[in-house]
């Protein structure tokens, strides 16, 4: 079974149904993802694990924003955080880099969900591999993910 595959079937689990679509040009970074699927950068959900000493927490955040990690902590309480490395990542998520779901993990991940996305009905996230996305609207993924909403970018 593929990771797309994989993703799908534990957003069901989850009570989402997902619909994937496949993008043979790839969708590997925000950017890649929003010509593939010919959206607008900002409506592209960046799934970034960071870490706490050995402990996970997600950021989803809009395509358009570079996440300061400084707030997140603050809205996580935590003192700091620091980028996953690609083992962290997939220790934590049971994907990879640049395929990086926002939900259907491995373990549950505390999560901080960008408030810009909300500017949107519907915004696109990866759904396991870096050549696939689906779509979703920002309140269901903060519903599905119990994410807290703030602002995470930097100025
Ligand atoms: N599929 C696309 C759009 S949905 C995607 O997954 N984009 S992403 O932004 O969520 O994933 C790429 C991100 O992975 C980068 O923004 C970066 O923060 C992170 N990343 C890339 N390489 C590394 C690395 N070596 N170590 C840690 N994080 C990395």
């Amino acid at each position: 079974m593929d990771a797309m595959q994989r993703f799908i079937e534990a957003a069901e689990l989850a009570g989402f149904s997902v619909e994937a679509e496949k993008f043979p040009d790839g969708t590997r970074t925000a950017k890649d993802a929003a010509a593939a699927v010919g959206c607008e950068l900002a409506q592209i959900v960046k799934s970034l694990v960071f870490v706490h000493g050995e402990s996970p927490y997600l950021v989803l955040a809009s395509g358009k924003n570079r996440v300061d990690e400084s707030l997140v902590a603050k809205v996580m309480g935590v003192e700091s955080l620091s980028i996953a490395t690609p083992d962290q990542v997939r220790n934590a998520t049971g994907f990879a880099i640049g395929g990086t779901p926002p939900f259907g993990h491995l373990t549950s991940i505390p999560t901080t969900l960008d408030s810009d996305l909300f500017l949107y009905e519907t915004v696109w996230a990866a759904a396991g591999t870096p050549d696939s996305c689906f779509p979703i609207s920002p309140q269901d993924l903060e519903k599905i993910t119990a994410a807290v909403v703030a602002d995470v970018a930097a100025a």
